[in-house]
């Protein structure tokens, strides 16, 4: 464990995990600075704790003095490590990690972490019910929402943290070493911040960098890039497949859910699909991944199947929100790239108006013309992408120019028929219009609550 007392450290970022990171790092005797891009005036409601605490504050950019007099840079997951401040620390030999890496570096206990493309809140929290189900003291963490370094202080030595971990968290690790780890599934996302699909692959393959023979590693069999990690990792790895029998893993199977712990061993059969309280197919491969991590962290098969049963779908996930007018409204907000928008959409069977749109990751659209041409009545179209969005899908179905979310949901309640879904399932970051998703997801559920859009089609 790495002694603090004493250390200059600058944190970069103000947001939860720089927020959190400080006040651990000041707890723990450091002589912190944070330093942020946003203006004092934008920082206003945390920097009066800080202050408090002895914490110094750097608003309104990044000085390069204050990244050089530093004995440790502790980067939050949304800075860039090409900041040209943070190029220029590295260049002179400062040692910098990510908010990840701090926490590892003291967190008690054993870690399953989960990362993917999509999916990864999910089966994330799938895995810490399944945890407690079992009895065991479990933490849950991570780019899920709470910064890891806020569980140190609870984590104990028999503690299982059950951490969401993201590339931008992954890209900065050093020690981080799961017991369990889990790769979802890897398609294009964050382009705009990792430059190429290859290196957004290659941060999160640092998930298993530090896992020994002693590890396990659980993979997707169904998806290429997920698949193809196997090959460079130490750990046991495990599989998890929708389309066939696994050996070592969980598979589909009769309509259940199976699970093996070791080639030639037992079959269990640990729950019928039918009793997977979750819409489309991409949470059967949730639970597949989950299931496999809770049994190897040494969950009972009859808690994992407890937990499942009692599941419910997490918020801002393809999450249901009312039936108005016969009309089913939904919210995906948390669909911020275009996988996560063609899984949304393949789990109804059609009739679908769509809302997209938002702040553009250098993403390519074309990708769901088939599918939207297929289920989709008609796109609603938001935000700084919506011009990029619509040359890419013109001609496949009718798109409305909406601009903001209120157009979109009020043209597609009026547009919907009975039997028709209306479905957020942007495929874009929130961050030209909104805070961030989780603000997107509750503003569209205000909106349908509202029932602003539906009256013109009430009166029609
Ligand atoms: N900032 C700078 N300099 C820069 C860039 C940003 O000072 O060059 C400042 C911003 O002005 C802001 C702060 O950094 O004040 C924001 O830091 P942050 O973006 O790391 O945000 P946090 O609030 O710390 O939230 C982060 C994760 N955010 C990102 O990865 C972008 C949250 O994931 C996570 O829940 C939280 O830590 C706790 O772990 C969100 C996310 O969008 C949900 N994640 C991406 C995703 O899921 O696709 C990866």
């Amino acid at each position: 464990m790495m002694d603090l007392k004493g250390k200059k450290v600058l944190v970069v970022g103000l947001g939860k995990s720089g927020l959190a990171a400080a006040l651990f790092l000041r707890r723990r005797g450091a002589q912190v600075t944070v330093s942020d891009v946003r203006s004092a005036e934008a920082l206003a409601k945390d920097i009066p704790a800080l202050l408090d605490e002895g914490i110094n504050v750097e608003a309104g950019g990044h000085g390069l003095l204050t990244f050089r007099r530093q004995d440790l840079i502790v980067v939050s997951p949304g800075v860039p490590l090409d900041t040209p401040e943070l190029a220029q620390a590295q260049s002179f030999g400062l040692s910098i990690i990510g908010e990840l890496e701090l926490a590892a570096r003291f967190l008690k206990g054993q870690t399953i972490a989960i990362t993917g493309s999509n999916g990864k809140t999910t089966t994330t929290t799938l895995v810490g019910e399944m945890l407690k189900e079992s009895g065991k003291p479990t933490l849950v963490g991570g780019n899920i929402g709470v910064p890891v370094v806020s569980l140190i202080d609870e984590s104990m030595n028999d503690t299982w943290s059950v951490l969401e971990v993201s590339s931008f968290q992954l890209e900065s690790t050093q020690e981080f070493h799961p017991a369990v780890s889990v790769i979802l599934n890897i398609t294009p996302d964050h382009l705009d911040r990792h430059g190429s699909f290859e290196n957004y692959a290659v941060a999160k393959e640092r998930i298993f960098a530090a896992q020994t023979g002693e590890d396990c590693l659980v993979l997707n069999a169904d998806n290429a890039r997920a698949a193809a990690a196997a090959a460079r990792s130490k750990a046991r790895v495990y599989w998890f497949s929708m389309e066939y029998p696994i050996d070592q893993g969980a598979w589909v199977e009769d309509g259940q859910i199976c699970f093996r712990a070791e080639k030639g061993g037992v079959s269990e059969s640990i729950v019928p699909l039918s009793a997977i309280p979750l819409k489309g197919g991409h949470n059967v491969e949730n639970v597949l991944a989950a299931v496999c991590a809770s049994r190897l962290a040494g969950c009972p098969a009859e808690a994992v199947r407890r937990a499942i049963e009692k599941f419910k779908a997490v918020e801002h996930r393809l999450e249901f929100v009312a039936t108005l007018n016969g009309v089913d409204y939904y919210n995906d907000s948390k669909a911020t790239n275009v996988d996560a928008t063609s899984k949304a959409v393949a789990a109804f069977p059609g009739g679908i108006h769509l809302i997209l749109g938002g702040k553009d990751k250098n993403s390519d659209y074309t990708q769901l013309a088939e599918l939207l041409r297929q289920r989709v009545k008609a796109v609603y179209t938001i935000g700084a992408a919506a011009a990029k969005i619509e040359s890419h899908l013109r001609g496949v179905v009718p798109i409305h120019s909406s601009g903001t979310l209120e157009k979109a949901v009020a043209a597609a309640s009026s547009a919907a028929h009975p039997g028709d879904i209306v479905l957020l399932a942007p495929a874009c970051s929130s961050f030209d219009q909104f805070e961030n998703y989780e603000h997107r997801g509750r503003v569209f559920k205000e909106l349908v609550h509202e029932g602003r859009g539906w009256k013109v089609w009430q009166n029609a």
